[in-house]
């Protein structure tokens, strides 16, 4: 019988991936009778009901008039001690390496001047590697703390082989990919819910993201026009973000106002998903798409971009199409596809649930197990 864990996790607690990924994982490990402690700046969004073995640890910022920027990195590290010493942490993880990986280091070399080891495990989500972390603000921290950690992940083969070409580290970057619980996210037919929102007869497209330009979701609305051209349909936009403003105004630009639907964030996604008949995820980078996984899992074939790590996730041909970035035209052409051929449409509905069970939490979750009994050794 191996021995229960206790576990520090740091995570962005928004409406992002990398949260979600962080706080459903430490949810399940809580699950399986280990200690799970989140240490953030805000009550992560998906930690909204009480669970045994999990705590909250909030981050607080002091106040201070010379501060222009608040030194929440040196607030978090210092609680990161202070959490590792009082409840004897056995290990750290990590999502998103910015600026998470080198609070981590500075935190593990504090405690190491305790006479405490803290082994840091850093998984890495996306925009860290691809985007954010390339800026000259962050490369040199980033590559770094990389290499200080004591494991890196991650989420998908494409990140890893990112990571490894950008960042030119030493350290293995082992692939973890994200899950799914199909205990939540299933087929579940909802006539009641659909006719809120569409006709008899129309076709519903759906996108759920957090409105970032990396997102292109003017793409899908520019298909969406095209295609409720031929095939009466609605679009209806989950999220919120930055991007809004200027996607309300492309929708107002091209007179479908009225057909485009931004419901803003959501908490039950898993229900509204089930309405959808197509599920997009147009992204100029993304490395894994959980979004689209989701979407799977309920049934939904899913269009996307051919980049990162949407092409492990999305099978062209089986479980939806992948297309190239910013190619309206074969985006068209391939919601049509989908939409016209009803036998085609049940194929990919029937391929997307298969595809999203290769990534069932109870396949991933032992492998993240693995990791923290090696971490300890
Ligand atoms: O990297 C980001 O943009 C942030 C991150 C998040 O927190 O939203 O999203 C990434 O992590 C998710 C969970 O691992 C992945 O499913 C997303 O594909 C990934 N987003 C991008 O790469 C753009």
């Amino acid at each position: 019988m191996k021995k229960c864990l206790k576990i520090g996790v740091v995570c962005y607690p928004t409406y992002g991936g990398s949260g979600v990924v962080a706080t459903e994982l430490g949810q399940a490990m809580a699950g399986l009778g280990h200690q799970i402690h989140f240490i953030t700046y805000k009550r992560p969004a998906r930690l909204s009901t009480f669970q045994a073995n999990v705590y909250y640890h909030e981050v607080t910022n002091f106040e201070y008039p010379l501060f222009d920027f608040k030194p929440y990195d040196t607030a978090l590290a210092s609680k990161i001690v202070d959490i590792a010493l009082h409840h004897d942490l056995d290990l750290l993880h990590v999502h998103y390496a910015i600026p998470h990986a080198i609070i981590a280091f500075i935190a593990k070399s504090i405690l190491k001047s305790k006479d405490k080891n803290l082994p840091v495990i850093t998984t890495l989500h996306g925009t860290d590697i691809t985007l954010v972390g390339l800026d000259a603000s962050f490369y040199p921290v980033v590559q770094f703390s990389l290499n200080q950690s004591d494991f890196v992940t991650a989420v998908s083969d494409s990140l890893r082989l990112d990571t490894l070409n950008a960042f030119k580290i030493s350290r293995e970057v082992e692939v973890i990919p994200n899950f799914i619980d199909s205990r939540r996210f299933f087929p579940s037919p909802k006539p009641e819910l659909r006719k809120i929102f569409a006709g008899p007869g129309e076709k519903i497209l759906m996108h759920i993201s957090n409105f970032r330009k990396v997102k292109r979701i003017q793409d899908i609305i520019q298909c969406y026009a095209r295609v409720n051209e031929v095939i009466p349909s609605r679009l209806i936009l989950i999220g919120d973000g930055p991007e809004r403003v200027s996607l309300e105004d492309l929708c107002r630009e091209l007179k479908i106002s009225d057909k485009v639907i931004f419901l803003g964030k959501q908490e039950s996604i898993e229900t509204l998903l089930n309405i959808a008949d197509v599920f997009f995820l147009t992204s100029d980078h993304e490395s894994f798409g959980l979004s689209a996984l989701e979407a799977m899992s309920c049934g939904v074939p899913v269009v996307s971009s051919n980049i990162g790590g949407i092409p492990e996730v999305n099978l062209n041909g089986f479980s939806g199409f992948t297309c190239d970035v910013g190619n309206v035209d074969e985006l068209t052409e391939k919601t049509l596809k989908i939409l016209r051929d009803p036998s085609q449409f049940e194929d990919f509905k029937k391929n997307a649930i298969e595809q999203a069970s290769k990534f069932e939490l109870n396949k991933i979750l032992p492998r993240y197990l693995d990791l923290y009994y090696r971490a300890l050794q």
